[in-house]
């Protein structure tokens, strides 16, 4: 296959692609057709590789409105509807949900997806995933966290059930700190996720302070034992909202300590800034992380949904360059650079939360996975909510 006239991340000038069986075989200016080769003339819009989704429930999406409606629009009243509907799925049920909700994905150009599957009822949710996930190989790879979203410590047999998870063939160990009984659970649940994954080689990401609560500091926990461990690589931190209101000197001292640890994030700004600041009266706290200060500071941080139609948020398409959108939005991110790199959050971060390694990305010799999206440069695409006119993945065109 060759990809004619095509610019590479906002390149100034257009370039071609060759792709020969599943890889990127040459990129250089006038490459001549090969008899018989399929040849795709792409204008002069922009290629990327393809987005990266860091953080959805797979196991939630899709569930409105049968769920019921979260009249107060808090995560507590989500988690409350959630409990009760999760008592009910079945496979069918669920694996109908999942895939319709990774086609979405597909149609919009995300190839690589990580999902935290909810543990607290048992296994059958993450055994349905695990077989989607072989399934759906051809159109996105599926990493699987193993979430306990009623906690580690204060939820009865969380622990069996996350080691089973685990043999079962999950990737990642979950956790939610801010959600136990009490701070010393948090803490320790933290130990306990780390020292999980220096027994088992597993990756981590852990739902980590998402509360507007101040005083809710699990974060500097989590990166404490990663970087103890040596793991920080490895280890995400997703939401980590209540890192909006902490005073800013707390975050000075913070910050050092993260950037040494090397732990990851992930901000959802579609459904925190839905869900975060509903304690509040006027005015009322963003509901995101400090996602601008962390970039500067040289960090990692990544987007993800979260949710799509289900009791922590009514909308989402699988579509991230709305998500994006938010985040500029609300991050205050709108600057020149800042909107022509956006999509580096949602690609090259991305990979780097979910530990894709060297072969994520256009060059040659790495897998023939990217998208086109219909614009030449980022900021256009923005601009305009640009469709993808192409999809490839190792080699095959799977949109377009
Ligand atoms: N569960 C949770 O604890 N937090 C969330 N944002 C979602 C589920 C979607
Ligand atoms: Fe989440």
């Amino acid at each position: 296959m060759l990809l004619k006239n095509i610019r590479i991340e906002n390149a100034a000038q257009a370039t071609d692609i060759r792709i020969t069986g599943q890889t990127f075989a040459s990129i250089a200016p006038n490459l001549m057709a090969q008899p018989g080769e399929q040849v795709l003339d792409c204008e002069g819009k922009m290629a990327l590789p393809p987005f990266v989704e860091s953080h959805i429930h797979l196991d939630t999406c899709l569930t409105l409105p049968q769920v019921g409606v979260n009249k107060s629009g808090t995560l507590f009243e989500g988690i409350q509807l959630w409990s009760k509907y999760r008592q009910g799925i079945t496979r069918e049920e669920l694996r109908n949900r999942a895939l319709r909700t990774i086609r979405l994905y597909a149609a919009h150009g995300v190839q690589y997806i990580r999902s935290h599957v909810d543990i607290t009822g048992g296994l059958t949710t993450m055994e349905t995933l695990l077989e989607l996930k072989d399934e759906v190989k051809d159109l996105v790879e599926l990493q699987l966290v193993a979430f306990p979203q009623d906690g580690i410590l204060s939820s009865p047999g969380a622990k069996s059930r996350m080691e089973a998870a685990l043999e079962m063939g999950a990737d990642v160990i979950g956790g939610i700190p801010h959600f136990e009984f009490t701070r010393e659970y948090g803490v320790e649940s933290m130990k306990y996720v780390i020292e999980l994954a220096e027994r088992t080689g597993k990756l981590v990401d852990v739902h980590c302070d998402e509360i507007d609560d101040e005083q809710s500091r699990f974060v500097e926990s989590l990166a404490t034992f990663a970087y103890a461990a040596g793991l920080g690589g490895r280890v995400t931190a997703s939401h980590t909202t209540a890192m909006h209101s902490y005073n800013s000197a707390y975050c000075s001292k913070l910050f050092r300590l993260l950037g040494l640890s090397g732990i990851h994030f992930v901000s959802n700004p579609l459904v925190n800034i839905h869900l975060q600041g509903r304690f509040d009266t006027y005015p009322k706290r963003r509901g995101l992380t400090r996602v601008k200060e962390l970039l500067e500071a040289g960090m990692n941080v990544s987007f993800g949904h979260d949710d799509m139609s289900d009791p922590y948020y009514p909308l989402g398409n699988g579509n991230m360059l709305d998500v994006l959108l938010m985040g500029l939005h609300v991050c205050q991110m709108l600057g020149y650079d800042e909107l022509m790199n956006a999509y580096r959050i949602v690609t090259h971060n991305g990979a780097k939360t979910l530990h894709l390694g060297e072969d994520y990305g256009i060059c040659a010799g790495n897998t023939a996975n990217l998208v086109v999206l219909n614009a030449p440069d980022f900021l256009t695409a923005l601009r305009e909510h640009a469709g993808v006119v192409y999809s490839v993945r190792q080699g095959k065109l799977i949109k377009g």
